[in-house]
């Protein structure tokens, strides 16, 4: 038997609309009207903002841990933007730009890193899934929402995230494989920001990029700069579009740098390099996204300060909102553990959260309930 050659497609495009000079490629610059550019500077303006105000929070101990998404923002911005409300956004945990963008607040952000799953509920009018901590299970959420909407014959497109570190878990490959075979209309946008926790990339895998792992799967693939919003949105709009018409998944990967912790449980001067970690953050997505829109005469230090004021009150209005709530019972109340994975609690389960009602005199609450939520989520 000889050896013989397969020869196997392999193309893998990168694709950069505005460089990490600001200087825009008019040939590639996506149809989005000033107002929406705007909009986008503003809400990764804030993502910003919060993650620095969050840290503060943190350290004096009104919030409990979370990862910060500093040097993220054009991932979620880009890819969220690509997205009808009736479509799906299926996040990890680094998306607050995209989530502002879909209609979560900050004091939802606020909440959940407080520790209260209220913050986890989805703003009305919208088709999200909450935060997922679990590396790479949002991946199956998606995939599975998205073979449904293919045999219900809806037309929407699912967009959901993954780290490069997730590329690793068994159930990125589940995901990818099953969205690939049954052609589930859904994007996956990595973030590859080289690092997962104190492990590297080159640790994580043994190929080029995270795009040509699409190859294996039947699926195209592109590697975007991922400090560039244009391109993110460029990519996952073509990419939508594509799910929208029946031709099946795309994996997006966003190449970027992770210039800051992990979560506020880390320090990356353990293991990464002061001078690389400086470099990526020149390279930073709102510093050339600043400058592009005060090349085309959107931004300018007037419509800035107007923007820092809006943002600093609806900071400081979430922080005074988070404080309100959390001194509510109705926020932590112990009875709630019983109330969210069965949709008729087992006579077992009751049994317990009986006791548990009587012995915090809580007896009128001995059926189990969803709780009030801050606001009632459309899921
Ligand atoms: C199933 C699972 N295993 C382990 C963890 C602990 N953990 C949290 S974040 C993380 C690294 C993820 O890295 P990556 O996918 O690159 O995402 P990044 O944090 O860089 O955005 C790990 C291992 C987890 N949350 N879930
Ligand atoms: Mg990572």
């Amino acid at each position: 038997m000889p050896r013989t050659i397969l020869e196997v497609k392999q193309k893998i495009e990168y694709l950069s609309i505005l460089n990490d000079k600001a200087e825009v490629d008019k040939a590639l610059e996506p149809k989005l009207t000033n107002e929406q550019l705007k909009h986008m500077y503003t809400y990764m303006l804030m993502a910003r903002r919060a993650d620095e105000r969050f840290l503060n929070l943190q350290r004096q101990g009104r919030i409990g841990t979370f990862p910060q998404t500093t040097g993220h923002e054009a991932i979620s911005m880009g890819a969220s933007m690509a997205l009808k409300k009736s479509d799906w956004h299926v996040p990890a945990y680094r998306e607050l730009a995209g989530m502002l963008h879909r209609g979560w607040t900050l004091v939802d952000q606020l909440l959940l890193w407080a520790g209260y799953e209220q913050g986890q509920s989805p703003p009305n009018g919208v088709n999200d899934l909450p935060i997922c901590v679990p590396i790479a299970s949002q991946l199956l959420h998606a995939a599975g929402i998205g073979m449904a909407m293919n045999i219900k014959g809806d037309k929407h497109a699912v967009v959901t995230y993954l780290g490069d570190g997730a590329t690793s878990e068994g159930d990125c490959h589940e995901a990818f494989n099953f969205a690939a075979v049954f052609k589930a209309p859904v994007v996956f946008v990595c973030n590859n920001n080289q690092w997962a926790i104190s492990v590297p990339l080159s640790r994580q895998m043994g190929c080029e990029t995270v795009a040509q792992k699409a190859i294996a799967y039947g699926m195209p693939g592109i590697r975007v700069d991922g400090n560039d919003v244009l391109a993110v949105y460029a990519a996952v709009h073509e990419a939508v579009e594509r799910a929208r018409a029946g031709g099946g998944p795309t994996l997006v990967e966003c190449l970027t740098f992770r210039i800051v912790a992990h979560t506020t449980a880390d320090d990356p001067k353990k293991y990464q390099k002061e001078e690389t970690r400086k470099e990526w953050a020149a390279k930073e997505p709102l510093i050339r996204f600043a400058k592009y829109l005060r090349d085309k005469g959107i931004l300018n230090d007037e419509v800035q300060k107007q923007i820092d004021a809006e943002i600093e009150t609806t900071i400081r209005d979430a922080i005074a909102k988070m404080d309100e709530k959390i001194k509510t019972d109705e926020l932590a109340n112990p009875l709630y553990t019983f109330d969210y994975l069965y949709a008729e609690i087992p006579p077992f389960l009751q049994k317990q959260r009986d006791e548990l009602a009587h012995y915090l005199g809580k007896d009128k609450e001995s059926s189990s309930k969803q709780p009030n939520h801050a606001h009632a989520g459309s899921h």
